[in-house]
C-alpha cells in the first residue's frame, strides 16, 4: 500500500516546491462555477462550459478516483526589469520553459514510479488542460489558500506558482490544510489595481481579463480595453505584482524559482513582432507556453501596445508601421 510520505518524498525529489494530498471530492463551489458560466465570464473559452460534470467531480475524470496529489512549481518572483523602449511585456509564467511540458514530464515520471509501487491503481497526471479545479484541490491539500484575485497563494512564498495534479484511485491519507485560511482580510489591492475591473472578490471575469484578451480571445479585442491593456502583449501580472504576499521578504528571497522557468524573454520588440512571419513566430516561441498565441493574435496585441506606446513616446518607424497597419 502506498503511503502519503512516500509520495511527497517522490514529488520533492522531482523538484516540486509544494506538495500535498487531498481527497477526490466533488467541488464545494459548483453553484459559484455555474453562476460564473451563466454570467458568460468565460468569454470565448467555450471549453470551460463543456464537461461541467467532469470539472465538478473528479470521479468523472478518473473512475474510482479516491485521492489527488497536488504539486506546485515556483516560476517567478516580484523582481522585474523595466522593458526597453518599444517593447511589449510578457507575463512571468511564460518567460521560460513551457510549464505544461516542464511539469508533465516530471508528473509522468512520478506516475511511472507509483505504478511500479502499486500496479493495481490508476494514476493520471494533469496540468492545466484537464477539466479539474486545480486551485480548489491545491488549497484543500494544504498548498495555500485562494485569494480575492482567485489565485492560490502560499502565505510564505506568494502566488508565483504553477499547479499540477495526479488523480489516483489509490487511497492516500490527506495532508493537513492548515494553510487554507483567508489570505486577504480587508485588503483589496488586486481589485483596485486591475486595469479592466475584471476582479470582484473571489471571481475573475475572464472575458475582461488581459490574460484572456491577449492569449485566449481569438477575434478583435473590444476597443474599450485597448488603453487599459498598456504594454501587455501576452498575459498580465498586475494582480500578483500588487499582492502583499508577493512582496520580497526573507522567505520569498530564499525560495528557489525552478530553473526550467528562468526568464529567457520578458518582453518583445513591438516592431519586430509586427514584422514577423509564421516562421519567425515559431522560432521565437519554441519550447515556450507563448505558442498558444497565433501570429494574428500576437500582431493584434502588439499593434494595441504600439498605439499605447506611441501615445507618450516618439518613434517614427513604429508610427509609420502602425499608420499603415490593417486594423
Ligand atoms: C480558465 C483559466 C484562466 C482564465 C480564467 C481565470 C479565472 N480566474 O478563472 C484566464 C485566461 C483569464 C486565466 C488567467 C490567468 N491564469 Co489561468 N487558468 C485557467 C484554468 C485553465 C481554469 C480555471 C477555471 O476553472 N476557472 C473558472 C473559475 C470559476 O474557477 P476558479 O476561479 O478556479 O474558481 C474556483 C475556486 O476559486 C472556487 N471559488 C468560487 N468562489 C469562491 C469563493 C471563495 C471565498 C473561495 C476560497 C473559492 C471560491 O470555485 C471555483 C471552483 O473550485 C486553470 C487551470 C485549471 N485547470 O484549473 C488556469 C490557472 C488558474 N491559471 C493560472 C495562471 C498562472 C493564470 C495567470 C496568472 C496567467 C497570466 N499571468 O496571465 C492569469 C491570472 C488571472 C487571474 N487573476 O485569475 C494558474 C494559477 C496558479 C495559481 N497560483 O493560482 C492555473 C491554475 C494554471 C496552472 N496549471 O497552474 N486563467
Ligand atoms: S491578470 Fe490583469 S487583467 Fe486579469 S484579473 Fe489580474 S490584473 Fe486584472
Ligand atoms: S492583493 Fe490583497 S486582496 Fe488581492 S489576493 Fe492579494 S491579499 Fe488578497
Amino acid at each position: 500500500m502506498l503511503h502519503t510520505d512516500q509520495v511527497i518524498l517522490l514529488c520533492k525529489e522531482h523538484g516540486f516546491a509544494l506538495v500535498g494530498v487531498t481527497d477526490a471530492q466533488k467541488s464545494k463551489w459548483s453553484s459559484e462555477f455555474e453562476a460564473w458560466l451563466e454570467a458568460k465570464k468565460h468569454g470565448e473559452m467555450l471549453w470551460l462550459a463543456n464537461n461541467v460534470d467532469v470539472r465538478l467531480d473528479p470521479m468523472n475524470l478518473v473512475s474510482g478516483a479516491v485521492s489527488i496529489i497536488c504539486v506546485a512549481d515556483r516560476y517567478g518572483s516580484s523582481n522585474d526589469e523595466t522593458p526597453p523602449p518599444r517593447h511589449g511585456k510578457i507575463a512571468r509564467y511564460a518567460r521560460g520553459g513551457d510549464y505544461h511540458k516542464v511539469m508533465k514530464k516530471r508528473l509522468h515520471q512520478i506516475c511511472d514510479a507509483l505504478r511500479q509501487l502499486d500496479s493495481k491503481n490508476e494514476f493520471r497526471a494533469c496540468v492545466d488542460t484537464a477539466p479539474l479545479f486545480e486551485r480548489e484541490f491545491a488549497a484543500a491539500a494544504g498548498l495555500g489558500a485562494i485569494g480575492k484575485n482567485t489565485l492560490l497563494i502560499d502565505q510564505s512564498i506568494g502566488s508565483w506558482l504553477m499547479l499540477g495534479a495526479i488523480v489516483t484511485t489509490a487511497t492516500l491519507k490527506a495532508t493537513d490544510n492548515k494553510n487554507d485560511t483567508d489570505p486577504c482580510g480587508s485588503c483589496t489591492k488586486c481589485i483596485d489595481a486591475c486595469p479592466t475591473d475584471a476582479i470582484t472578490p473571489w471571481s475573475v471575469d475572464g472575458s475582461k481579463c488581459i490574460s484572456y484578451l491577449t492569449i485566449e480571445h481569438r477575434s478583435e479585442i473590444d476597443p474599450t480595453f485597448h488603453e487599459q491593456m498598456g504594454q501587455w502583449i501576452f498575459g498580465c501580472d498586475i494582480c500578483q505584482e500588487v499582492c502583499p504576499h508577493n512582496q520580497q521578504t526573507q522567505k520569498t528571497r530564499c525560495a528557489q524559482v525552478h530553473s526550467a522557468y528562468e526568464s529567457k524573454t520578458s518582453s518583445l520588440d513591438l516592431l519586430e513582432v509586427l514584422n514577423w512571419n509564421e516562421e519567425d513566430r515559431r522560432n521565437a516561441f519554441k519550447g515556450s507556453a507563448m505558442k498558444r498565441a497565433k501570429l494574428d493574435m500576437m500582431q493584434r496585441n502588439a499593434a494595441i501596445a504600439a498605439k499605447n506606446y506611441l501615445a507618450h513616446s516618439d518613434d517614427p518607424v513604429l508610427q509609420e508601421k502602425i499608420t499603415s497597419w490593417k486594423s
